[in-house]
C-alpha cells in the first residue's frame, strides 16, 4: 500500500508514521508514504496557499492551484489509485471503508485547512470525500492519520505477532469482551475466576457473552448488523431477560 499525503504540515506526520503498528509497517516497506508540501507548489514571493472567499465572509479558502499542482507531481499508478478529500462533508469512514480502501495500490489522501479548498478542486481532483466523524478538526491531518493507521492494519503482514483483524473489535460487529492481566488482584477488584479456569471453551463462552452484554448495553445499533450465530442469538435472549423489561 502506498499513501501520498497533499498537506501543508508535512511535519504533524512523523512521529505516528516512525511509531507503533503502522511505523513498523512503514520500516519494513509495507506501507510506503510519501508526504508532499503543498506550499512548494504555490507561487510568488508569500507562497500562499489560501485566500480570500469570493462573495465575502469569514476565514480564508485554499486556492485550488497548489493543490492542482501538487497532485499532477505525484505519480499515479494507472487504475489503482484513488484521490481522497479529508472533510466534514465526507461518507463517515468506518472498518468496512477501510477494508474497500485497503483493495487499492495507491491512495492519496488530500489535507484541507482554514474554511476549506476551493471547490474546484473537488469537481476536478477528488474522487472520494471522507469524514472521520461529526466533529470539526483545524485541518485533515489528523484525519489521513487516523485513516492510514485502520487501513495499514488490514494489509497482510503488518500485524505480525499481534491478534489478527478478525478477532478485532468491529470485524463481526460487535464491542470487545474486557481484558484482564497480572495482577490477580488489583484495587480490591478480582480476575473473574473462569479466566483462571484453563477451561478454553468456558472462556470462549464467557467472553462471547461480555461481548455481546457490551454491545447491547453500549452499542444496540451495532446488533441489527452484527454477524450472529445460533449460539449468539441464545446467550443475547438470555441478557435480554435479565436486563430487558421492568
Ligand atoms: N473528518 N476537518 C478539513 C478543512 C476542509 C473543509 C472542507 C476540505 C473541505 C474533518 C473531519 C474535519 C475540518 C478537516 C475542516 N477541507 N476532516 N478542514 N471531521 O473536521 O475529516
Amino acid at each position: 500500500m502506498r499513501f501520498d499525503v497533499l498537506t501543508i504540515f508535512p511535519e504533524m506526520f512523523s512521529a505516528n508514521l516512525q511509531e507503533g503498528i503502522l511505523g513498523r509497517a512503514v520500516k519494513k516497506g509495507i506501507v510506503k508514504v510519501r508526504l508532499v508540501n503543498i506550499r512548494n507548489f504555490a507561487r510568488g514571493a508569500h507562497k500562499t496557499t489560501d485566500d480570500r472567499p469570493y462573495g465575502g465572509g469569514d476565514g480564508m479558502v485554499m486556492k485550488p492551484g497548489p493543490i492542482y499542482q501538487a497532485l499532477k507531481s505525484v505519480d499515479r499508478i494507472s487504475g489503482q489509485s484513488l484521490v481522497i478529500l479529508l472533510s466534514p462533508q465526507g461518507q463517515t469512514f468506518n472498518q468496512k471503508t477501510a477494508w474497500e480502501l485497503a483493495r487499492w495500490e495507491q491512495i492519496i489522501l488530500i489535507c484541507g485547512r482554514y474554511e476549506g479548498v476551493d471547490e474546484r478542486v473537488r469537481l476536478t481532483c477528488i474522487e472520494k470525500e471522507l469524514s472521520i466523524g461529526d466533529y470539526i478538526l483545524s485541518g485533515g491531518e489528523p484525519a489521513a492519520l487516523v485513516i492510514m493507521d485502520a487501513i495499514s492494519r488490514l494489509i497482510p503482514g503488518v500485524l505480525g505477532g499481534e491478534r489478527s483483524n478478525l478477532e478485532d473489535s468491529f470485524e463481526d460487529g460487535l464491542l470487545e469482551y474486557p481484558q484482564y492481566t497480572r495482577p490477580k488482584v488489583f484495587q480490591c477488584e478480582e480476575v473473574p475466576p473462569v479466566l483462571l479456569s484453563g477451561d478454553h471453551e468456558k472462556i470462549r463462552l464467557w467472553r462471547r457473552a461480555e461481548s455481546l452484554k457490551r454491545t447491547l448495553e453500549r452499542r444496540p445499533d451495532l446488533l441489527q448488523k452484527a454477524q450472529l450465530t445460533p449460539e449468539d442469538e441464545v446467550i443475547l435472549a438470555k441478557l435480554k431477560r435479565e436486563s430487558g423489561p421492568r
